[in-house]
């Protein structure tokens, strides 16, 4: 392509000239990689560990990204289409390189560029860092819908925070979880632009000040501030094979000036220093998702800093274009809400177009109903965020005014539409009152929101019938539903390889950006050929998975047996409790003799505990008890094994979904909200063991219900049960389950560590055990015998797990993002004029 030479913006600013398109041979590749690697990075010896390698490689795939990215933004910003803020607390990315050459369609050319150094791509892939901004499943999602977005060729950005230290590292010292800071940016983060030219500031405490403009309005300014600079670091997101490049703009905080000059001149140098760091720690660390986490402070500065940040940055560019005329910004725009995590964007954006903008309330507030949009992540009372009133009066008072000021708005509405409900009002208040008044930011994200959605069917079911009724009956229409996904360029086609082909050979290569099409596997699901096939890519992955397992953990495994795995975080709603339970009761069918018909077993669990969470650590720990002495038991060799995988991440599950045959989603119905393992699994031919809940209820529609082995109670009988759940009465009149608890509570497993089951054999005997493990016990052992028979039948488990596979179609990002911008964005794709 010629270079152009009118691109000048228009606001007098000469942009540089397009340079062509750089060639996406292998030699090209070869010669950029060694001029980085000689060159920039100045290194001479090729050393396969080294991460120089990585990042040559690195730097000559982003040079084939920026002039789509350039052209991406030009097409975005040009024509002032509609775009979409993807505002998130959490983007779990993992590794971007193997990711980036797929979409780039230069996996082969790289692959052949290394092979002439002697190098494997795999290596080098293996060599970076996860970028693990992110606890699980909310932040994964994330990261799904921008690689399906670019590929889709959605306008849509990503906003986050740059953490320098994302999810903790995990290691087990006698079976215990030691968290390790994970300190990821330490050799460097190749991926990211620094854009210190779009830095914003950010306010926090300080006070509202009123005054009277020159127009004779009365308006507020927040003042005496502390001010915090936010510096935005972008990420290049590539669509596949279709010349889009959007972006993930990453916030880090660093203090407005160097150090506070009046306090250095008072003499105090430690004080200005130390003010710098209040000013960094904001984007410090990832907070680990659990209850004992909620109510920081720190935590609430990181939501603002993003919130604001973020807003400003859309509204500075309108401003560019459009000055103070904000009437076509609401078509313009949209922000998605990842959660309630930044949800006080409601209020800023309130803040922003009257205190910085000029206007009035009800513009403004007409703006901001209509911009923002809303997804609830979680039924789990605990997850749902409520921050002190005391504290916002302190750290940002002026938008404690504001919403206040749209409760009393809201109040009015609502006693518009009940007269003298005052119960209502009190229920769906913004304010929750009491001793200690908390601000309920789910409620300011429905109000302050056109679109309120959920992840799966049943869990949007369960919103608007339970925790969001109130609101569901005030506005019927502003709740959807937006069943979650996960991208199959990352969970198929690069995590596994030798399926992909297999897939690809069978029905073409359609399936990468058209999920459906896998359904043209069905026809092939009792093809003896194709089954064999079949098998042994399963095998060739569960021998990778053991060859890992090996060197992370120090135990081998038969890669005869059945892979059942569970790997999540660990929490007592997903039950790994009642996983540990089925071990011991194969362990002790084999001790007593009536396992020699049982299938050999390899239970894989993994998953982090947020490390104030003392039940889930103490989960860990059992399980690993459990793990120790059947491992140690010859009797159980190559029959059951029960392997802890330590420090679950992304890069993980890319080489555990491939091998896994049989998917643990046993959560207690009603509780997970959709999962998106489950999908991941089901995609590469797993068979799912699960509960009526999340998303399972669609995997299994799609499945059928002879591919799925269901069990345990629904949301419905649980509700029932609720009240009168007798876990000893359960116990007691079933033999294997007494069993169970009989060896636990022997000590068994703890010969010589006294306690340390106590507090899980009291959580599953107590009659208030919000999980009713107990009551699960039975119809989980009965279906893990079903897929043990299953599994017998090779035949059968081989067709039953290619309709696995071809029955995920549904599940793909692809789709659940051409689900959002249908039903709440209403983008228009991206037209790159040119390739
Ligand atoms: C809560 C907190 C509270 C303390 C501070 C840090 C923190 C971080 C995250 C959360 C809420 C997490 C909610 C969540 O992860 N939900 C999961 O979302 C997935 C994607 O929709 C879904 O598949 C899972 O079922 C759901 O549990």
């Amino acid at each position: 392509m010629p270079a152009r030479t009118d691109t000048s913006s228009g606001t007098g600013d000469i942009e540089l000239l397009q340079a062509p398109d750089l060639p996406m041979t292998a030699d090209a590749i070869l010669k950029d990689f060694t001029h980085y690697f000689g060159r920039m990075l100045g290194r001479r010896t090729i050393r396969t560990k080294s991460p120089f390698l990585y990042q040559a490689v690195v730097y000559a795939a982003r040079d084939r990204l920026m002039e789509r990215w350039a052209r991406t933004r030009m097409a975005t910003e040009r024509d002032g289409s509609r775009r979409v803020a993807y505002l998130s607390l959490e983007f779990l990315m993992g590794r971007l390189l193997r990711n980036a050459l797929l979409n780039l369609g230069i996996e082969d050319e790289t692959t052949e560029a290394l092979e002439r150094l002697g190098l494997a791509l795999e290596d080098v892939c293996d060599r970076e860092q996860d970028a693990g901004l992110g606890n699980g499943g909310l932040g994964r999602l994330a990261a799904c819908f921008l690689d399906s977005c670019a590929t889709l060729g959605l306008p849509v950005t990503g906003y986050g925070i740059r953490y320098q230290y994302g999810m903790f590292h995990q290691r087990i010292e006698n079976g215990h979880q030691v968290e390790e800071p994970d300190s990821w940016l330490r050799e460097g983060f190749p991926w990211e632009i620094e854009r210190i030219e779009f830095a914003r500031t950010v306010h926090f405490g300080g006070r509202t000040s009123a005054y009277t403009d020159d127009a004779g309005r009365d308006r507020f300014a927040w003042v005496d501030t502390q001010d915090v600079l936010a510096i935005p670091f972008d990420v290049p997101i590539p669509g596949y094979h279709n010349g889009v490049v959007n972006t993930l703009r990453l916030w880090s905080a660093a203090a407005t000036d160097e150090f506070d000059l009046d306090e250095f001149n008072a003499g105090s140098y430690s004080e200005a220093v130390a003010s710098k760091n209040m000013a960094e720690n904001i984007t410090m660390v990832l907070y680990p998702n659990a209850a004992n986490e909620n109510g920081q402070e720190l935590r609430l500065r990181q939501q603002y800093f993003l919130a604001s940040a973020s807003l400003q940055d859309l509204l500075h560019f309108w401003t560019e274009d459009h000055g103070e005329d904000f009437s076509s910004f609401a078509d313009r725009h949209c922000f998605q809400l990842n959660d309630t995590h930044p949800a006080i964007a409601v209020a800023e954006l309130m803040r922003l177009l009257m205190d910085e903008h000029g206007l009035e309330w009800d513009a403004a507030w007409q703006i901001t109903r209509s911009t923002m949009a809303y997804t609830n992540h979680t039924l789990l009372p605990e997850a749902l965020e409520m921050w002190p009133v005391a504290m916002f009066r302190r750290l940002l008072p002026r938008l404690l005014d504001i919403i206040y000021e749209i409760n009393a708005r809201f109040i009015t509405e609502i006693s518009q539409r009940w007269p003298g409900d005052n119960e209502r009002i009190q229920r769906m208040s913004l304010i929750q009152e009491g001793s200690e008044p908390m601000i309920r930011m789910a409620y300011l994200a429905i109000v302050g929101s056109f679109s309120v959605n959920g992840v799966a069917e049943l869990h949007s079911q369960l919103l608007t019938r339970g925790l969001f009724r109130d609101f569901a009956e005030f506005w019927p229409g502003k709740f959807n539903n937006k069943t979650n996904g996960v991208t199959q360029r990352r969970w198929l086609a690069a995590c596994n390889r030798s399926l992909a082909n297999l897939v690809t050979t069978a029905i073409g290569s359609g399936w990468v950006t058209d999920l459906s099409q896998l359904e043209q596997l069905r026809g092939l699901a009792d093809d003896a050929e194709f089954q064999d096939s079949w098998r042994a890519v399963k095998l060739a992955n569960k021998v990778r998975l053991a060859h890992d397992l090996e060197s992370k953990t120090g135990l081998s495994v038969a890669t005869d047996m059945l892979f059942d795995v569970q790997v999540k975080r660990i929490h007592e709603y997903k039950r790994q409790l009642l996983n540990m339970l089925h071990a011991i009761h194969l362990y002790d069918r084999i001790r007593r003799g009536d396992g020699d018909d049982l299938v050999p077993r390899a239970i894989i669990i993994g998953g982090k505990a947020a490390p104030g969470y003392v039940m889930a650590k103490n989960v860990i720990k059992c399980i690993n008890n459990v793990a120790r002495v059947i491992n140690a038991d010859p009797l159980m060799h190559e029959r059951l094994r029960l392997i802890f995988y330590p420090d679950y991440n992304v890069s993980a599950m890319e080489l555990i979904c491939p091998a896994a045959e049989l998917s643990e989603q046993i959560s207690t119905a009603g509780k997970e909200a959709s999962g998106t393992g489950n999908m991941k699994f089901m995609m590469n031919g797993a068979i799912t063991i699960g509960t009526l809940d999340g998303a399972n209820v669609e995997i299994r529609e799609a499945v059928g219900d002879e591919n799925f082995f269901l069990f345990g109670l629904t949301v419905d009988e649980i509700n029932e049960i609720r009240g009168q759940y007798d876990p000893k009465a359960i116990i007691d009149a079933d033999d294997d389950f007494g069993r169970v608890m009989r060896l636990i509570e022997s000590g068994h497993f703890n010969r010589f560590e006294p306690g340390v089951f106590d507090s899980v054999v009291r959580s599953i005997r107590e009659p208030a055990d919000s999980w009713m493990t107990a009551a699960d016990f039975r119809s989980f052992v009965d279906a893990q015998a079903e897929a043990d028979s299953a599994y017998k039948d090779r035949q059968r488990w081989t067709r039953m797990s290619i309709l696995n596979c071809a029955s995920s179609g549904p599940f793909s990002t692809d789709r659940t993002m051409s689900d959002y911008n249908a039903g709440i964005w209403k983008l228009e794709t991206i037209q790159l004029g040119h390739k």
